[in-house]
């Protein structure tokens, strides 16, 4: 609810609350006192059952026999599912790639991860449902599992699908890259490895299920973060058309940083449960099923090449990517391989990329989105290979990088893959970087260090941060030729109401559906300035009601597209809202619209004269008669902003597969104590632009929320698998989720380098932060072990690894 202020008492000169502003908040008072409402706080409707899920206990199995006579006779219980059931009543979901597998819900046949589903039961309470769970009995015929992406693709390995473990492929190249590595003077060459690790969100999934057999139609309340492509996959696959299935999303949610996207086969699962069952069916995921079954991104080998001439100029990059989506590649991938299409030359200006991409099934959880989406891996490999590159050159990796930085001066700037870079400082935000960090004392530090025999290292990293994401990138996994045949797909956009109460205040409504970034503090703000008002006047409504808001497939958070598309439409919506505002304005003040001014909660008109925007409302919807002829009673609008430059895929497998593109360079100082193979944190310098800043504090505070969750992963947090394909970290005990006591001070910069192509120049930060801290951690520790001859190409560097790999360079014994 927004706080009704008197509009002209609250009127002041300053800009507090208004576009740049530290505005505190809005969202934080109800959710500091814990009156926010989370899925779990919810019971939308009466005689709610519950659900729970029986899982694989096994990584790879055939289903023998599943008996659930037993479970069927209890008295608690409505009504049990198995995949064979889901068969009947849904297809399988759809996903574009060239050798898609068949994923339902519910496991059919086989299982082929640990925790996989494998039956649901719907039960008079959540505990009789966890009980009842106990009385099906499954039969598996135990197969091998694979795990690795490599090993998945040798003609030996377990099979998981008839049509093999690999799901797509994909050859691709931009510019003279043979030419590149024909004239290079050096070649280096190196494999990379990137874990996997998740988000492990405060609140995991929750959904809630009405079907209603009357309408032939679901209403469906969960905490998805969308993509809301989300939704004609779920309807498709259930054979309902999108009016008949009603997505809802309470407008607070416990954290998703991506993995919230994959809560969509639970959804379809729910929903047939709620049909069978006849009742309403609510299900909550525990932490254990969360960390098994939720999603986390893919884990990748990357096999990196670089061509590098003499003088240190990078000539073109070549890889060779595998990565690992676990059993079942499901949409919207392959994103983790090609979202950073368009930037796969990151900072650096060089015309000449290629790679072979690999889409590859194994005994694991299904990948998806996660904070970073795709970046975080690909760069993890890039940035090691441009540490390398200027060590072949003997060039400081700052210099290196500066030296190979796009200028500021060739904005925009098209890359080889598509991209239409906006703006950019990249050399300015280094030189910043290395200011705030005093880099040239640091190499003194380390020298000294060094002749004392410690281990001390310096690492830098530089990324490009895509937000917006253009939905058509996802259609390079299929080939120009396929592709043809289907609907072209591109499109970035965000659709906004607003309206004017008669009273005077103001609603907006967004079809973000947030998951704590704040979006109800900077539309308020950006409202607030476009409106003349204080932003406490706006109640936003974040959440989503695909039955009754403005939306669009591309609407939800992700791909930190709310800075670009949301802030836009917010804006637009405003002007146009202020526009009528002044139309009215001007016929009651007998003056021309273009000459009225809307500040502190009033119209002003040419000569000092003004009237109260409570006036101009209530004239709206209480006197249309007067309105000019053009303007529509009551005050109400609604915009759909798109970007401009978000078009389909080319034939040649170029897009530009963002809206934006911000950037950001990290610096770190770390020193690894050689007794217990812990990495110490020395010093931390991260210099980030997301162009126009509405909210700096929420800025900040993303920037160092991205930091930190790479920084987790790349030290501490990871979904290990064991030999026989069973997840070794399936509770907080053995997930080790760093905690504020483990945090790194941040010294943070921002350059504010607007984006022409937003209406206000402002671009994504969610994920910039950890896009480069995993990269920028790697090579402070290759750095800082150089003297002991050893090679960093694979995290999370924990203190156990570290020492084993000290201990074996210290022995002669194989380095990383
Ligand atoms: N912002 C701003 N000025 C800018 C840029 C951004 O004030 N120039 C503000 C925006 O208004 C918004 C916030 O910063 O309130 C983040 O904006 P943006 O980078 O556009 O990202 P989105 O709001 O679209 O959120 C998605 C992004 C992603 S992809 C993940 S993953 C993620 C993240 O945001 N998940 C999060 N941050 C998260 N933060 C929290 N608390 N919880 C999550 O689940």
């Amino acid at each position: 609810m927004s706080e009704m202020v008197d509009q002209e008492e609250a009127s002041d000169t300053d800009n507090a609350g208004m576009v740049g502003d530290a505005f505190g908040r809005r969202e934080d008072d109800r959710l500091v006192r814990g009156e926010g409402k989370y899925m779990d706080d919810f019971d939308p409707v009466s005689n709610l059952h519950h659900l729970a899920f029986l899982r694989s206990p096994l990584a790879h199995g055939e289903i023998e026999s599943i008996d659930t006579s037993a479970t069927e006779q209890r008295d608690d219980v409505v009504c049990v599912l198995t995949g064979a059931d889901l068969v009947e009543r849904m297809d399988p979901f759809a996903v574009g790639v060239q050798n898609p597998p068949e994923y339902y819900p519910l496991a059919v046949n086989k299982v082929r991860y640990d925790g996989e589903p494998v039956a649901a039961v719907v039960a008079t309470s959540k505990y009789a449902a966890k009980d009842a769970l106990e009385s099906i009995d499954v039969k598996y015929n135990r197969l091998d599992p694979v795990t690795d992406e490599l090993e998945a693709l040798k003609d030996e390995a377990p099979q998981l699908h008839e049509g093999g473990n690999l799901a797509n492929e994909r050859t691709l190249e931009y510019g003279p890259i043979d030419e590149a590595f024909e004239k290079a003077d050096h070649v280096v060459e190196s494999e990379f490895e990137f874990p996997r690790y998740t988000s492990a969100p405060m609140e995991t999934y929750g959904v809630i299920a009405d079907y209603d057999h009357s309408a032939d139609a679901a209403t469906v309340w969960s905490n998805f973060q969308g993509p809301f492509t989300m939704h004609p996959v779920v309807a498709g696959a259930l054979g309902m058309s999108q009016n008949d299935l009603q997505f809802k999303v309470p407008s607070d949610n416990g954290g998703s940083f991506g993995v919230k996207a994959h809560i969509y086969p639970y959804i379809a699962a729910i929903v047939v449960a709620s049909e069978e069952a006849g009742v309403p069916v609510k299900w909550i995921e525990s932490r254990r099923e969360h960390l098994q079954a939720s999603a986390c991104h893919t884990d990748r080998t990357q096999r990196m090449r670089g061509a590098v001439s003499d003088d240190g100029q990078i000539l073109g990059v070549w890889v060779e990517l595998y990565d690992n989506f676990g059993a079942y590649v499901r949409a919207p991938e392959p994103g983790n391989t090609f979202r950073p299409l368009a930037n796969y030359v990151n900072t650096y200006d060089f015309n000449a990329f290629g790679g072979e991409f690999y889409a590859v099934e194994t005994n694991k959880c299904p990948a998806g989105l996660n904070r970073g989406y795709g970046c975080h891996q690909y760069y993890f490999g890039l940035e090691r290979l441009v540490d390398q590159m200027a060590d072949v050159v003997d060039m400081d990796p700052t210099e290196f990088r500066k030296r190979n930085f796009i200028d500021a001066d060739e904005f925009p700037y098209e890359t080889p893959t598509g991209g239409e870079y906006d703006s950019g400082r990249y050399a300015d935000a280094l030189e910043r970087a290395k200011e705030l960090f005093d880099y040239e004392s640091y190499l003194e530090r380390r020298e000294q260090a060094r002749e004392e025999g410690r281990y001390v290292g310096i690492g830098c990293s530089a990324i490009i941060d895509p937000s917006a994401s253009n939905m058509g990138y996802v259609s390079v996994a299929i080939p120009p030729e396929e592709r043809e045949k289907g609907y072209p797909k591109s499109g970035a956009v965000s659709s906004v109401t607003m309206m004017v109460q008669p009273d005077a205040s103001i609603v907006v409504e967004l079809d973000s559906a947030p998951s704590g970034q704040g979006h109800e503090t900077t539309a308020s703000q950006i409202a607030a300035d476009e409106l003349g008002v204080k932003p406490e006047a706006i109640n936003v409504i974040s959440g989503m009601d695909t039955n009754e808001k403005a939306w669009s497939v591309s609407s939800g958070s992700y791909s930190s597209r709310f800075a670009s598309v949301g802030h836009s439409a917010v804006k637009k919506a405003g002007e146009q809202i202020s526009s009528q505002m002044q139309r009215i304005a001007g016929e009651i003040l007998d003056a021309p619209a273009d000459e009225i001014e809307l500040a502190d909660g009033r119209a002003y008109g040419p000569n000092e004269e003004s009237i109260s925007i409570r006036q101009i409302a209530g004239t709206a919807h209480w006197n249309p008669a007067v309105l000019p002829d053009d303007i529509q009673p009551g005050l109400r609008t609604q915009y759909t902003f798109s970007m401009e430059d978000s078009t389909p895929i080319d034939k040649n497998d170029r897009i530009n597969s963002s809206g934006t593109y911000g950037y950001g360079v990290q610096l770190i100082a770390v020193e690894v104590d050689a007794t217990t193979g812990e990495i110490d944190v020395l010093d931390y310098v991260a210099v980030h632009d997301c162009g126009t800043i509405v909210n700096p504090q929420i800025v900040d505070g993303q920037v160092e929320g991205g930091i930190f969750h790479g920084f987790a992963g790349a030290l501490y947090e990871e979904l290990e698998y064991d030999s026989s394909g069973t997840l070794q970290a399936d509770t907080f005990m053995d997930y080790a989720v760093p905690t504020a006591k483990e945090a790194p001070d941040v010294t943070m910069d921002h350059l504010e380098t607007p984006s022409p192509k937003t209406p206000l120049g402002s671009k994504g930060t969610g994920e910039a932060g950890t896009e480069g801290a995993p990269a920028v951690i790697a090579n402070a520790v290759d750095d800082a072990l150089e003297p002991a001859g050893i090679e960093i190409t694979s995290l999370p560097l924990k203190p156990e690894r570290i020492w084993t790999l000290l201990n074996e360079s210290a022995t002669g014994g194989s380095a990383d």
